[in-house]
């Protein structure tokens, strides 16, 4: 059985984080990975207070197990979700796209435990001296916001650069992608893509499609020039969008409204070629649909396997 300081930290069997995914992640995708002994992670990203309590409440009659909940630090409701997670006394917050600095505080009074995600060393050192109990360094090759360096570059330097466990996340989905990242110094794993098309996950049909069908290459990073990179599905509005970033064939206003709602689009109505269906480069290994608990059980074993043969690299001296 894999181990790691992460699980006996939060209270979890398998060093798996399942992505805060905007729009994707609620609280019956949360149970479902947090019944797999991984850390289910709800995304507070689009709800209100009201419905994060809400979603909270709901994965606590559907797990007994830890689970998380995902701040993202753009979301238009932020000061609500801080407050509905510290009043629901949650016992992990992960954030994205910023600095939490400003909340820190507030987290270790109510004793909740905070996995900043960093995209590098700089944010990584700075969470750990705001008292950050671990970091999820996540690599370009992630689905939705995403920073400029990859898994394979940002894990090693983080792990050095901080003395708090690290957690790889983007570009893994199988057991491969697991042994690397620990091999790179990770504690653990985080992984978005692949719980996407988990059976328990309530994307619209075609958005699971889009993925199951996707390979190496189909994914797009628009966004650079607003200051907002967002990895996606290449389809008609992605690739009409990245065009006109480079041409200026349309204005800055008309690029915004061509996105926004974009997300709900693709996970709701099913929109695949104008919805933005965030997914990471790792896509082209995802092929089932499948329970969480199996994509997690699989994962993990596999990964074991895998590093209890890698012996078979060293060649005895003689
Ligand atoms: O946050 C993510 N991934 C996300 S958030 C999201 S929701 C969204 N919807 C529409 C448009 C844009 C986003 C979809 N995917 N991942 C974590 C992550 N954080 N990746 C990179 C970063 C990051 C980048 C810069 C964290 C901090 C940072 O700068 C911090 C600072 O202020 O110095």
């Amino acid at each position: 059985m894999l181990n790691s300081p992460i699980c006996d930290m939060l209270g979890i069997s398998r060093p798996v984080f399942q992505g805060g995914m905007a729009w994707v992640a609620d609280a019956s995708l949360a149970a479902a990975v947090s019944n797999a002994g991984a850390l289910g992670i709800i995304a507070a990203m689009n709800l209100n207070g009201e419905q994060l309590r809400q979603e909270i409440k709901k994965a606590r009659e559907l797990t007994d197990r830890p689970f998380g909940v995902n701040l993202m630090l753009m979301s238009p409701y932020i000061g609500e979700a801080v407050d509905a997670v510290i009043d629901e006394r949650v016992k992990v917050v992960t954030t994205g796209a910023g600095n939490p600095g400003k909340y820190m505080e507030r987290f270790r009074e109510a004793g909740i435990k905070v996995i900043p995600v960093v995209a590098s060393t700089a944010l990584a050192k700075m969470m750990e001296r705001a008292g950050a109990s671990a970091v999820v360094a996540e690599g370009c090759e992630s689905g939705g916001h995403v920073g400029e360096t990859t898994t394979m570059a940002l894990i090693p330097q983080v792990a050095d650069a901080v003395s708090i466990p690290v957690i790889a996340a983007g570009g893994i989905a199988d057991g491969r992608g697991m042994a690397a990242a620990l091999m790179l110094g990770a504690s653990g794993v985080q992984m978005g893509t692949r719980f996407l098309t988990a059976s328990e996950c309530g994307i619209h049909e075609n958005y699971k499609k889009a993925v199951l069908s996707a390979g190496d290459i189909s994914t797009i990073v628009t966004g650079k020039k607003s200051g907002h990179p967002v990895r996606c599905l290449k389809n008609r509005m992605t690739r009409t969008y990245a065009r006109a970033e480079l041409d200026g064939s349309l204005s800055e206003k008309e690029l915004a409204d061509m996105t926004i709602g974009s997300l709900r689009r693709a996970v709701r109505d099913g929109d695949a070629s104008g919805g933005s269906m965030m997914c990471g480069q790792i896509a082209g290994l995802v092929r089932d649909e499948k329970p969480a608990e199996s994509i997690v059980t699989e994962v993990c074993d596999e990964a074991e396997n895998l590093l209890k043969g890698a012996e078979k690299w060293v060649k005895q001296r003689s």
